[in-house]
């Protein structure tokens, strides 16, 4: 059962090392069809985490700004969100909806995300699960103002953490990858799925 952070469910070590290393190969499959790509803020900055995904929807940023949309910027469909992950979903995330969304989030040994809210979405009652693989990071949270204290923890290969109720408008960020902290992956890295319902 959860551990509460910051009013978000998190589950340590929810994944044994069979269901990690199967969640690997399915993401292996969605990138062959919808390859990472380096997304662009709209202000013109690379953003240091690469990006794909599965489902009716992706979200993209580029110079155009960011959204959810039905195509990779390839212009292919995204491949659907493999039933490993809508699995998880029904177990984990108390929703009623089906998840439109398995964004995929691949961080490199330098990479991290700033401190950011989660609010394209259509309805931010709908929870978003996450699901760390391969490398350590350090997972910031903080409240729903910018200024709002924050935590930190290490997520870890096989954590899932449910984010819903206060803690879906939560400010949270990636501050670092402890590079080389998992051999799950064939290099040192990082995977993150969220899956999302986005309409
Ligand atoms: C809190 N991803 O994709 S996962 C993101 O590890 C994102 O790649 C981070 O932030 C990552 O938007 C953090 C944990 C997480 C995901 C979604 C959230 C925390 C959240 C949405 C609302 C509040
Ligand atoms: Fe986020």
């Amino acid at each position: 059962n959860p551990v509460d952070l910051s009013g978000a469910a998190y589950f340590p070590a929810a994944l044994d090392q069979a269901a990690q290393s199967a969640l690997v190969e399915d993401v292996r499959a969605i990138l062959r069809v919808a390859p990472l790509v380096q997304p662009m803020t709209p202000s013109g900055k690379p953003m240091s985490v690469r990006m794909s995904a599965a489902g009716d929807y992706g979200w993209v940023t580029d110079r155009k700004g960011y959204r959810y949309q039905r195509r990779h910027p390839d212009g292919q469909s995204w491949p659907a969100i493999p039933l490993s992950l809508s699995s998880l979903w029904q177990k984990y995330s108390n929703s009623d909806r089906a998840p439109q969304c398995c964004l995929v989030n691949w961080y490199g040994p330098e990479a991290k995300m700033g401190l950011h809210q989660d609010k394209d979405e259509a309805d931010l009652t709908q929870p978003v699960l996450s699901i760390s693989l391969g490398d350590e990071a350090r997972f910031r949270i903080g409240g729903v103002n910018r200024s709002d204290p924050t935590r930190s923890v290490w997520l870890r290969s096989g954590d899932i953490v449910v984010l819903q109720g206060p803690s879906r408008l939560a400010y949270h960020g990636i501050d670092k990858i402890r590079a080389g902290s998992s051999s799950l992956l064939q290099s040192s890295g990082r995977i993150n799925l969220t899956l999302r319902v986005v309409d």
